[in-house]
């Protein structure tokens, strides 16, 4: 790509432009070349915007909320964008098309932007990829960048822990129990939000979370806050928007939303660092053929694979 071609198309993200934006959202999914030109120009311009993860199991009303939410901040004249990763759920069966028909319902506001991003089939770290895409909807100026993931994995702790507000979702009943829910959603929880209070058991699952905060104290100290919502009735979203901001007000007193972002980085630099060196290992000194061969070789006990990791590695390191 020539340089006054990425500087066109840097422009046009800058300045909002939803189909540049739309395009630069896609070489980074496919992780074009293109895309990481794009990323080293976009970066300086990014940092800006309030990046807030929400997480919760298949069908808690993650989508619903998070819209909820965006329409909160929308009348607070915020600019929004939405990550909806891998949003097919087996609750749902396939909201990709429930997030179709939410993207339409947004879609004379050109104030808020929403993407789809599927899970399968991925080139790379899915994290790597949502934070990539968060940093090119906070350089298109968006103010707030929410996250949805379905809070299943590891994939998906990576993915919220690179907000600056993480929110686990909760639901009453559905044997969706504190206690089954994975521990790692747990702690990392800035903000519990019970949605469909509407429902029966919002008692129990606040007490269950309490419960479960007083066996624990936090390194930051911070008692995360509970809130109760019905997403699809949008009662409690106000009471949410301004947790978060509570939360965020908490980081900047204490200083601590710069430490978190430290942290994030220093894992996400050996990710990348990882990643980048293992693609110019197997493009200049490991191929397809040479890895089988060895591995055969590693296989059949005809050689280890200890020295033969140090001796790739340390051919490589000589170049
Ligand atoms: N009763 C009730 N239903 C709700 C509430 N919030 C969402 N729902 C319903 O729950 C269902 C799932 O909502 P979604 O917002 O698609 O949930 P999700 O977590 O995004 O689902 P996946 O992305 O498929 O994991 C929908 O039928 C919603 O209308 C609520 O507060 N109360
Ligand atoms: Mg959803």
């Amino acid at each position: 790509m020539k340089n006054n071609d990425l500087q066109i198309w840097v422009d046009r993200i800058r300045s909002g432009e939803v189909r540049a934006v739309a395009r630069a959202i896609s070489a980074i999914e496919n992780r074009t070349p293109e895309s990481v030109e794009l990323l080293k120009e976009l970066f300086p311009h990014s940092g800006n915007a309030r990046v807030i993860g929400l997480t919760g199991s298949p069908g808690s009303g993650k989508s619903t909320l998070v819209d909820q939410l965006a329409r909160e901040y929308r009348k607070q004249s915020s600019t929004v964008g939405i990550v909806a990763v891998d949003p097919t759920s087996p609750y749902t069966g396939g909201a990709i098309l429930g997030d179709r028909i939410r993207m339409q319902a947004h879609h004379a506001d050109t104030g808020i932007y929403i993407r789809s991003m599927a899970t399968r089939g991925f080139l790379g770290g899915l994290a790597r990829t949502t934070a990539d895409v968060a940093t090119a909807l906070d350089a298109s100026g968006k103010d707030i960048i929410l996250i949805e993931t379905v809070g299943v994995g590891q994939d998906e702790i990576d993915i919220v822990r690179l907000a600056d507000v993480t929110i686990v979702i909760l639901v009453p009943g559905m044997g969706d129990d504190v206690q089954s829910i994975k521990a790692g959603i747990m702690e990392i929880a800035d903000i519990f939000v019970i949605n469909k209070s509407d429902r029966e058991g919002a008692d129990r699952v606040e007490k269950e979370i309490r419960a479960m905060q007083s066996l624990a104290m936090r390194d930051d100290n911070w008692n995360p806050t509970i809130v109760r919502t019905v997403a699809t009735e949008g009662k409690g979203i106000a009471e949410l928007a301004a947790a978060i901001e509570e939360y965020e007000r908490y980081l900047d007193k204490q200083d601590l939303r710069l430490q978190k972002k430290i942290s994030n980085w220093r894992e996400r630099l050996v990710e990348m660092l990882r990643e980048s060196l293992l693609q110019r290992v197997t493009r200049e000194r490991l191929s397809e053929k040479e890895l089988s061969a060895y591995a055969a070789e590693v296989a059949g006990h005809h050689r280890d694979p200890y020295t033969l990791v140090d001796e790739i590695v340390g051919s490589f390191a000589k170049k």
